[in-house]
């Protein structure tokens, strides 16, 4: 530890603090742009400035070190003027579209305008003029509300370790690019979405899809129906003035209800199914001929990166559709036949944590109900405004069943929102199917948690099953080059492409912190926890579709709907 003093008060702060922490850490709230706490401090936007004495000019404190004796003050004239013109400067070259902006009331620079004190912007700026790069289906880049804070490329190098931004040019013209200058859409994103979760502006966001949804609803002679992925209603609230971490589940069908959707179903269902195909696939590779390990294919950033950068691994991947797909064709194929409906007239909608599930939605082998299976889907972000717009005052609603059937789900689908869930769910599923026995605890410790890596050895009758669990892309890559090289011994693993899994998905509500990860994990858990039901194969509405329509689990029917194939 080291003494320094911070405005007059002393204090004790590890040697390899910054500034910026130590100052946090008595509850000073100094204003930041490019400072990210999971990210390597860059300095870049210098609005955290301090005076530090001894130093020839003020300080970035995000990236200055503390040491023994040095005598800090964070709050005297000239530090607060010198912010207040970094900021000004941003905002001279900033569009003035504050009031109709995606991010409005929820934009940093918005809020440390506000917080600097900002009435009026001495400095006329030039303006910039990109156009927008909105030629993919899950995000659109407005280079012209850039800060040029860096979070992006840190989130896309560091935490997914796909390097596909950088900084070009040099001052006015500085930008944050893909490779060329190229659209996103011929870059290798995999638009996991981490950059527009990270964003401080409205630089990078998802692409919106409500108003095409707006239209559905108003249609009088569609029938739309929307699914609900297990993350949402973990982090929902959150866009609505309710704690993080809590479970919204019911308010949330309330609300869709109250939207005009007709009939609120649950991506959980088709979760359960996916655990029925998938768990058969991982026995089929197992007792039989592989390949093996078998890695789970439930998540579209993920599936993007491997067809991008391992293709040759694309044989270890499950077959099995992710559970929005299987939700997707299910609705326009048995319960169209179910409810006597013209699959022409359904409109399928989901509402996910992800920005890469509308790539996956649009895929070409997607169709396999002869329509496209997902018409639209919508991020939780997306949500969150319609219900605003809706005047809907979500935190008095009543909570609401899910609709039946494809709305009955168990608490294993559940858990697929969190890394480990799609594991452990498999394992339940997988275990009993195996030896014939009802386990004694369906619960499986050791593959839940945030680290970033876990492995574990699970014993099913006279076999033992080597699995690991792997969340974020630059972890996923260890994974992948450990099967390249020969080194992995694993039967199953599962990785999901965003920090935490689904909770922590590029769709979600903004900020998403450690903290909040760790309380939408919890929620999740408890989800499972007070589910009545806790195994996909129990599921009664899952049994009722295998006994009365799809026959069995790898079937015809399911090989022809609920499988897919991938690109190299
Ligand atoms: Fe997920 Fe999913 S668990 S990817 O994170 O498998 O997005 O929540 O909906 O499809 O169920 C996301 C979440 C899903 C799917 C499920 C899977």
């Amino acid at each position: 530890l080291v003494n320094i003093t911070i405005d007059g008060e002393q204090v004790k702060v590890p040697k390899e603090s910054t500034v910026l922490e130590a100052v946090r850490g008595i509850g000073i709230k100094i204003p930041t742009l490019c400072y990210h706490p999971e990210f390597r401090p860059e300095g870049s936007c210098r609005i955290c400035l301090v005076e530090v004495a001894g130093a020839r000019s003020l300080v970035a404190s995000c990236v200055y070190p503390v040491n023994e004796g040095m005598v800090v003050r964070t709050n005297t004239p000239e530090v607060r003027e010198a912010r207040k013109a970094v900021v000004e400067l941003l905002l001279a070259n900033h569009p003035e579209e504050c009031l109709s902006c995606q991010r409005n009331l929820n934009c940093e620079l918005q809020k440390i305008a506000a917080d600097c004190g900002i009435r009026k912007v001495r400095f006329d700026g030039e303006k910039k003029n990109y156009p927008a790069d909105a030629a993919n289906p899950a995000l659109v880049r407005d280079q012209n509300k850039c800060v040029l804070c860096g979070r992006c490329i840190r989130a896309c190098s560091e935490r997914q370790g796909v390097h596909v931004y950088s900084f070009a040019n040099r001052g006015f013209n500085t930008t944050v690019v893909p490779a060329f200058n190229a659209g996103l859409h011929e870059a290798a994103c995999t638009f996991c979405g981490q950059c527009a979760n990270v964003c401080p502006t409205a630089a990078i966001v998802e692409k919106d899809d409500t108003k095409e949804v707006w239209e559905a609803l108003h249609d009088p002679k569609k029938h739309v129906v929307v699914q609900t992925a297990p993350a949402v209603r973990v982090a929902l609230g959150e866009g609505l003035g309710i704690a993080s971490g809590s479970i919204v589940t019911g308010q949330m069908v309330a609300a869709l209800r109250r939207l005009g959707f007709d009939r609120v179903f649950d991506t959980v269902f088709s979760a359960d199914v996916t655990i029925m195909e998938e768990g058969s696939e991982f026995i089929e590779r197992l007792t039989k001929n592989g390949p093996l390990p078998m890695i789970t294919s439930c998540s579209p950033g993920w599936v993007n990166y491997v067809e991008l950068m391992y293709p040759d691994l694309l044989a270890h991947l499950s077959t099995t559709k992710s559970p929005q797909q299987i939700f997707g064709v299910l609705v326009k194929t048995y319960y169209a036949e179910r409810v006597k409906l013209d699959p022409q007239d359904i409109i399928s909608v989901s509402i996910m944590p992800c920005t890469a599930k509308k790539v996956e939605a649009g895929r070409e082998e997607m169709k396999a109900s002869g329509y496209q299976d997902v018409d639209y889907v919508l991020t939780t972000r997306e949500l969150v405004r319609m219900i605003k717009e809706a005047g809907i005052d979500f935190s008095n609603l009543k909570s609401e069943e899910f609709d039946a059937p494809l709305g009955i789900s168990s608490g294993a689908g559940v858990i697929f929102g969190a890394t480990g869930g799609v594991m452990e769910a498999a394992l339940r599923t997988v275990s009993e199917v195996l030896t014939g026995k009802p386990l004694e605890c369906v619960d499986f410790h050791n593959v839940r948690g945030l680290s970033g890596m876990k492995e574990a050895e699970v014993h099913i009758g006279d076999k033992t099953v080597k699995v690991a669990v792997a969340h974020t892309l630059a972890n996923a890559r260890i994974i992948l080059d450990k099967i390249r090289n020969g080194e992995a011994d694993y039967h199953f693993i599962e990785i999901m492409a965003c920090p935490g899994g689904c909770i922590g998905g590029g769709g979600q509500p903004i900020s998403t912190s450690p903290d909040i990860r760790e309380q939408r994990m919890a929620a999740i858990y408890e989800c499972d926890k007070c589910a009545v039901i806790r195994k996909a194969h129990e599921n009664p509405a899952v049994r009722e579709l295998y006994d009365t329509w799809l026959k069995t689990p790898l079937g015809e029917k399911s090989h022809h709907l609920l499988h897919t194939h991938y690109h190299a």
